[in-house]
């Protein structure tokens, strides 16, 4: 056990996606447990939708409210990425950018020895080394999106890549062959991210600031995933590279003990070992009305039984509504049932029933399948989602379902026979044997506790020097 001198406080400030709180929460988690203290900044909306630390651990973990401001065009109450449509992603940056402030305010009256800060915030280090604090830029990319995201800008500031279909490519400074890079519909989707939108700073330079401006580089990934990955990190970039681990979930929600889950149970207890196909995009993926009916009509095809947890509508402000083929739930009932509202998705994934996961490529979501050693069919939405599934189809983990590579758009059958054949066909053994093999890589405590102890000692090692009564033991 840790004495009380060497504990440290460590704030931590994620991106307002839940894909990105949710790993934050989990190193959180996992740090607090060592007896550090943290202090979780995010919109309050945010804070109260988050799932509650076990008891042992509250004493440790404070979560902070910093209100966004209302500014023009976000929707008042939008305070998370998985509230608004993609268009209206750019102004909820915009006000998470007028946080420095109160950010700066918060650092400077709590004094903690260490910030752990997002690309969103690319500001924060900038701040931290004002106030003599420490900074860690802790990425929820993976090594190769990181890798593919690339070093520091080019002397006139940017990124020799300037059309789209430079990100369809891997980068120049990748010096082994890999299949990592955006498809054409995949880059062409988020190109405003590489050119600049309403905050007035593009991703990419968020992404790039935030390296430069940190002390420390941590990201979620494993030597046992993305040994080639970490290494060519730690050549590109001139600073500390710590790999996080996987964060392996922990014990399922305890949202989850609700009549939901007995419906959802009572309903998966009565399917075949290992049969359904367990399909969710995460919070703030939502298909076209296109893809959503060849998706749909794909499952129908397949025959499989599936388990469908569908989002039509990305907040208030969505006005794009989507609908399900006429008379689907009809025809599958029994075989197929589609959820639109809240899951507790461990609980489901952890169910014996469940073979395979058709996900948009969230690292988390891959995280939680091979936890549990569900098989992968990917179809990819936004963000790094196409990196994650390139790594993941060159490893064999998971099987990227065919899409036009122009426009990305997919057929009913393709889905179908995807589906037929990571599930159950012997061409796909090799995806559903992978899922089983990468469990113990993904989920084991003591490779996971090795991580973060290996980032605490760093932390500790390096903490800044100006607790008067931790002089003594400075040796
Ligand atoms: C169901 O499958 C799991 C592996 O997913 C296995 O451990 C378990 O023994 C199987 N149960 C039955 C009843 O076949
Ligand atoms: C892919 O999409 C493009 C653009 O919509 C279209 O011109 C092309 O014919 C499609 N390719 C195939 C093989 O369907
Ligand atoms: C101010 C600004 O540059 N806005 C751009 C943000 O991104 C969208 C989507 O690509 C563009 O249409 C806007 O012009």
């Amino acid at each position: 056990m840790a004495d009380t001198h060497d504990n440290l406080h460590i704030v931590m400030l994620p991106w307002l996606a839940f894909g990105h709180m949710t790993p934050y929460l989990e190193l959180a988690k996992l740090m607090a447990g060592k007896g550090h203290r943290i202090s979780f900044l995010s919109a309050p909306r945010n804070i109260d939708r988050l799932p509650k630390p076990t008891p042992d651990l509250t004493p440790l973990i404070s979560f902070v409210k910093l209100p966004l401001p209302a500014i023009e065009h976000l929707p008042e109450g939008a305070e998370a990425t998985s509230d608004l449509p993609y268009d209206k992603i750019q102004y909820l940056k915009k006000a998470y950018d007028m946080l420095q402030e109160p950010v700066a305010r918060f650092l400077e009256s709590s004094d903690p020895d260490w910030i752990m800060y997002d690309f969103a915030p690319y500001w924060a280090g900038s701040i931290a080394s004002r106030l003599g604090i420490r900074s860690v830029f802790f990425t929820i990319l993976i090594g190769a999106g990181l890798s593919f995201i690339g070093p520091s800008r080019d002397s006139k500031g940017g990124d020799y890549r300037k059309t789209p279909e430079d990100f369809t490519r891997p980068p120049k400074w990748v010096p082994f062959p890999t299949k990592v890079a955006f498809h054409h519909f995949e880059i062409k989707k988020i190109f405003d991210s590489v050119t600049g939108n309403a905050s007035g700073v593009t991703d990419v330079y968020r992404l790039k600031a935030s390296q430069e401006n940190c002390d420390i580089i941590a990201l979620r990934s494993s030597y046992e995933v993305e040994p080639e990955w970490l290494t060519l990190l730690k050549d590109i970039y001139a600073k500390p590279v710590f790999p996080v681990g996987q964060l392996p979930p922990g014990d399922p929600d305890s949202r989850g003990e609700t009549e939901t889950w007995r419906l959802i149970k009572e309903w998966l207890d009565a399917q075949k070992n290992g049969t359904v196909v367990y399909v969710a995009f995460g919070s703030e993926s939502k298909p076209t009305q296109t893809e959503l009916t060849e998706i749909a009509l794909g499952l129908e095809l397949s025959g499989l039984p599936f388990f469908w947890v569908l989002k039509i509508r990305l907040g208030s402000a969505d006005s794009e509504l989507i609908m399900l083929p006429d008379g689907f739930e009809e025809r599958v009932k029994g075989r197929g049932v589609v959820w639109d509202s809240w899951v507790p998705q461990l609980k489901i994934l952890a169910h014996n029933s469940v073979g395979g996961f058709l996900t948009h490529g969230g690292w988390n979501s891959a995280v939680e399948a091979l936890s549990f050693e569900r098989a992968l069919i990917l179809f990819t939405f936004l963000a790094d989602q196409g990196l994650n599934a390139r790594l993941l189809e060159e490893r064999q983990i998971g099987y990227s379902i065919p899409r036009n590579e122009s426009d990305g758009s997919v057929t009913r059958q393709s889905v179908a026979e995807s589906l037929r054949m990571v599930m159950v066909e012997e061409k796909g053994r090799v995806y559903r044997e992978k899922a089983k093999e990468m469990r113990p890589i993904f989920e084991d405590k003591d490779i996971q506790e090795r991580y973060v102890n290996n980032l605490l000692n760093y932390l500790k090692d390096h903490r800044p020097v100006k607790h008067p009564k931790s002089k003594g033991i400075i040796i």
